[in-house]
């Protein structure tokens, strides 16, 4: 066990691969740009306004680079699956944003789509866009099968549905009192867990990893989906909200969670052994919300 910890690789020192993940998201960016369009010149414009206003592109760079430190390959020719992850992700921030749902007036620094719009128009966008990005992922398996088969289609489809991320969402307005803390980590392990670990799981299928790589694949998403939302709630540590991990620790508690959370997450990734640098790397950058 010592000598396997050993000949695991070790995660890299300084961030060297932002450059990689900045050119992934570009990348993403100009398929969206060119990609998202419509009949209707006004949806366009909500949809383009929603989705290419700064979004980090978390969920579509795990994707790509899963599938990279398990095939070896260069991902190049699935941004178009990286594009219409992203897609989705946009419209349930959409549908989030709304007075109905969590009513932010913003969102990544600007009015959010039904502020800058009405909410007919925010409502519809949302709609394009989740319909859209499923046919940009459908389209993607269609002319290039992906090795592991059309289960990694399945995982985001599944992920978003009435036992992932929706069912998050309803859990989340229908839960009145938090009294501990396990039910705020039930909530985001689908609402915002259930889409960052499919992101994984869809690259490391169509790179047809096998189980073993797929259940440590798993750990590793679930940690660095809980690491992604305690770091969310030290960031809004000012927001009032009912649902926040610092109801039920302090600041230094929760940061040492987050250390805590990051160790295990590596040694997910060293269990499998592969060379997997770039996940190493997320799951730090995550933790330090440094994209
Ligand atoms: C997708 C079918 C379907 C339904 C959506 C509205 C809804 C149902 C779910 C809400 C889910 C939600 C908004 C969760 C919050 C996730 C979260 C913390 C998003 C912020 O993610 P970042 O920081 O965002 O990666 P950027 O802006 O960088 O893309």
């Amino acid at each position: 066990m010592q000598d396997k910890q050993n000949l695991a690789p070790q995660p890299p020192k300084g961030g060297v691969l932002k450059d990689k993940f900045l050119k992934q998201k570009n990348l993403i960016e100009n398929f969206l740009q060119k990609n998202i369009k419509s009949i209707s010149p006004k949806l366009e414009e909500v949809m383009k306004y929603a989705c290419l206003n700064g979004g980090k592109r978390l969920r579509g760079i795990l994707f790509l680079n899963t599938f990279e430190a398990i095939s070896q390959k260069d991902s190049e020719t699935l941004i178009p699956i990286a594009s219409g992850i992203e897609c989705i992700h946009t419209m349930s921030l959409i549908h989030d944003d709304l007075p109905c749902m969590d009513n932010d007036d913003f969102r990544r620094g600007k009015a959010s789509a039904h502020k800058a719009f009405n909410e007919a128009e925010a409502l519809l966008a949302g709609d394009a866009l989740l319909a859209d990005g499923l046919a940009m992922i459908f389209k993607a398996f269609l002319t290039s099968p992906p090795l592991g088969g059309w289960g990694a289609f399945e995982i985001i489809i599944e992920a978003i549905g009435s036992l992932g991320m929706t069912g998050g969402q309803s859990l989340d307005i229908n839960t009145k009192n938090i009294s501990n803390i396990k039910q705020i980590e039930e909530i985001h392990k689908y609402k915002t867990g259930a889409l960052l670990k499919a992101s994984i799981l869809c690259g490391a299928i169509t790179a047809n990893a096998n189980d073993f790589q797929i259940k440590a694949l798993k750990n590793y998403g679930e940690k660095i989906g809980l690491i992604f939302q305690i770091r969310d709630d030290i960031l809004d540590i000012d927001k009032q909200e009912e649902i926040t991990y610092l109801r039920f620790m302090t600041k230094e508690k929760a940061e040492e969670l987050i250390l805590e959370l990051l160790i295990q997450a590596k040694n997910y990734l060293k269990e499998i052994n592969i060379n997997s640098q770039a996940l190493f790397e997320i799951a730090d950058l995550i933790a330090k919300r440094d994209f």
